[in-house]
């Protein structure tokens, strides 16, 4: 009888749909059709019925994105449950399948944004060495019009910010480690966080499909009015951030909720990890701010589908950068705070030696978070009276002192330790070292009178480029070794590693150090062609960044092939005290069978014992 009713319903076939992803993509491009179509030639016909319009390519882009998300797997995760209806059999394939699905497992989303975000990285980088090509010369010759390359310069800026600095440590990071490290078989709101991840390739594929519309000149911050000026490409910038920051806002909701109320027993707020709370504050910044920034792309996507001139008529002309900056500000610090987490995260579990000020370092993410709200006006010292600049001048420089907090637990904890070089403990130093130099030179922009020389010269790209990539670019690599063997029970090669960090470390400083030489002998951003005395030192800048950009699909690869095919090594390869590392490896197995108990601090080097216990399930 039952051989009968597995003939007469034709389960495998039913079972064999098309992959997730092609199925969103297919869904996509329906979606996309029929609302296009529908806007163009139906409810909003131009003269000359032109097959895409503003308004028409805006929706068309919102229904596609329903698509997307539905066919890769919101469909049965999402829709059909909250009728009642619970088929899994599309979505939830077995082993690697899960990763190009929607997921309700906390490690598969970590990894899937890790993995975006790495895709990001790569086209945002291309990006970069196409601007470094071009600027090989003084004269243009790669990019037949200035417009082109400052799209470039756009894409490489806007990619890096919203799909690689917002988001590898928090979604990717956050996502695969926080309900481990607190005791806890999931996040918050698994659902949450299953779908924000697939709006990640969206955003990034929006962003770099701009061009595809025309050319967009104001870089990553979308400045208004300028913005009015551009071609069409710039909607695709605001589609594309909308994008982008909402999943980094809904994964924020997530893990805010995840600390708050998924710790298990005994994981006081004494004994968080560090990286938790980096988290924690991380969230809230994206909280508070990424809402703010999305009403004002908002503002100009609808001044130009309406016009609402919001920022010509109704504003003054500052309107948009007092808007922008107040969010984009507190941006960097959502980008450096997790990885000044890290330090203290990795640090004491490299030297064996318990967190040094551990409150000290909390006071300082905490306070970090506060006052990146107040100095926002930095940005724009050029359109600002004297009595106005001194405030933000003071409260700029007063963030050096929570961030020193957070090198003085580091130093603290290597003090008088027995100190062993690592590839991670090599990054992390190679890290604060970089991001020094980042801060100590923004000193120099944080004061007027000097800022008023070195504002848009490439000294800030300089300076803004080793506070991100020195700071959070090299941690996130130093976490990626560190955590390898938590990812796939494997390892990677030492000598390999070391080559790496070296490679990128000349790479780095050699490029970004001349550019602070180069923007004070007078080369200004966002200009493709510059007096030709400046070549010499831009041929080297641009040779430097070759290196580097080598050098990252270097570590990449290494990466790669220790997670396939690395020396396997045991579960917890660190002796770390943290709960991360009680759990097994494979990433598809379930964290802890038995809810742990947590005894002790996570960072108590200097006791015997473990942190935490797993009780009897008997008992
Ligand atoms: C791979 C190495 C990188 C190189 C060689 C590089 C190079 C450059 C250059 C030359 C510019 C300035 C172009 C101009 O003003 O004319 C620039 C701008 C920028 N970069 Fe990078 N970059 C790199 C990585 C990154 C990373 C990792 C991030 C952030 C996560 C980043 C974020 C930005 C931003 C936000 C801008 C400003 C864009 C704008 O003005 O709108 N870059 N980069
Ligand atoms: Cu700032």
């Amino acid at each position: 009888m039952a051989s009968v009713i597995t003939e007469t319903v034709p389960q495998q076939s039913r079972r064999q749909p098309l992959p997730p992803v092609v199925r969103g993509l297919i869904w996509a491009t329906i979606g996309f059709l029929v609302v296009n179509v529908l806007m163009s030639y139906v409810l909003d016909p131009l003269a000359g019925h032109p097959f895409i319009t503003n308004s028409s390519v805006v929706l068309g882009w919102f229904a596609a994105v329903v698509g997307w998300m539905l066919g890769v797997g919101a469909w049965e995760e999402i829709v059909l449950p909250s009728f009642g209806i619970v088929d899994r059999s599309v979505v939830t394939g077995t082993g690697w399948r899960q990763y190009f699905a929607m997921s309700l497992n906390h490690k598969v989303v970590g990894i899937q944004y890790l993995v975006a975000s790495t895709g990001g990285f790569f086209i945002a980088g291309l990006a970069a060495m196409l601007m470094r090509l071009e600027l090989m010369s003084p004269t243009m010759w790669l990019f037949p019009y200035p417009g082109q390359y400052l799209t470039t310069v756009g894409i490489h800026g806007t990619i890096m910010m919203f799909s690689v600095g917002t988001v590898a440590l928090v979604g990717g990071l956050g996502n695969y480690l926080i309900p481990q490290m607190i005791g806890s078989n999931s996040s918050a709101f698994p659902k949450v966080s299953s779908i924000s991840v697939w709006l990640v390739p969206v955003g990034i594929l929006t962003v770099a499909f701009s061009p595809l519309l025309g050319q967009w000149t104001t870089g990553w911050r979308g400045y208004e009015p300028l913005a009015q000026n551009d071609a069409n490409g710039i909607l695709f910038y605001y589609l594309g951030v909308f994008a982008l920051t909402m999943s980094s806002f809904m994964v924020s909701l997530n893990l805010t909720a995840t600390v708050l109320f998924k710790r298990t027993k005994g994981m006081t707020w004494n004994r968080i990890p560090m990286f938790a709370w980096g988290m924690l504050v991380v969230s809230l910044l994206n909280i508070i701010w990424l809402p703010e920034i999305q009403m004002t792309f908002v503002l100009g996507l609808l001044d130009r589908l309406v016009p609402l001139p919001f920022f010509t008529a109704v504003g003054s002309n500052l309107t948009y950068l007092e808007l922008f900056w107040l969010f984009g500000h507190p941006e960097v610090y959502i980008v450096v705070l997790p990885a000044l987490a890290l330090w203290m995260e990795i640090m004491p579990v490299m030297v064996r030696k318990p967190l040094f000020a551990r409150e000290w370092g909390v006071i300082g993410v905490i306070f970090v978070m506060l006052l990146s709200g107040f100095v926002w006006a930095h940005h724009m010292f050029t359109n600002m009276t004297y009595a106005e600049e001194l405030p933000f001048s003071f409260f700029t420089e007063m963030i050096s002192i929570p961030t020193g907090l957070a090198y003085m637990v580091v130093i603290g904890t290597i003090w008088r330790s027995n100190f062993k070089l690592t590839v991670p403990s090599l990054l992390i130093l190679m890290s604060m070292f970089n991001f020094l130099i980042g801060g100590m030179t923004g000193v120099f922009n944080a004061d007027p009178v000097v800022d008023l020389q070195l504002h848009d010269t490439f000294w800030v790209v300089g300076h803004f480029h080793f506070t991100i990539i020195g700071g959070m670019v090299f941690t996130w690599l130093a976490a990626m070794y560190y955590w390898l063997p938590k990812f796939s029970g494997r390892t990677y090669n030492p000598k390999l590693g070391v080559l790496g960090a070296i490679w990128i470390f000349i790479g780095f400083d050699g490029a970004f150090s001349l550019m602070f030489l180069v923007g004070m002998e007078g080369m200004n951003r966002w200009v493709p062609v510059y007096p030709s005395y400046l070549q010499p030192l831009n041929i080297a800048i641009s040779i430097f960044a070759f290196i580097l950009g080598v050098g990252f699909l270097f570590n990449l690869l290494h990466i790669w092939w220790a997670m396939k095919s690395g020396p396997k090594v045991e579960a917890n390869p660190w002796k770390s005290k943290s709960l991360e590392w009680m759990t097994e490896s494979n990433p598809l197995t379930e964290n802890f069978p038995v809810a742990p108990v947590v005894i002790g601090g996570t960072y108590d080097y200097d006791v015997d014992g473990v942190a935490a216990i797993i009780p009897d399930p008997v008992s």
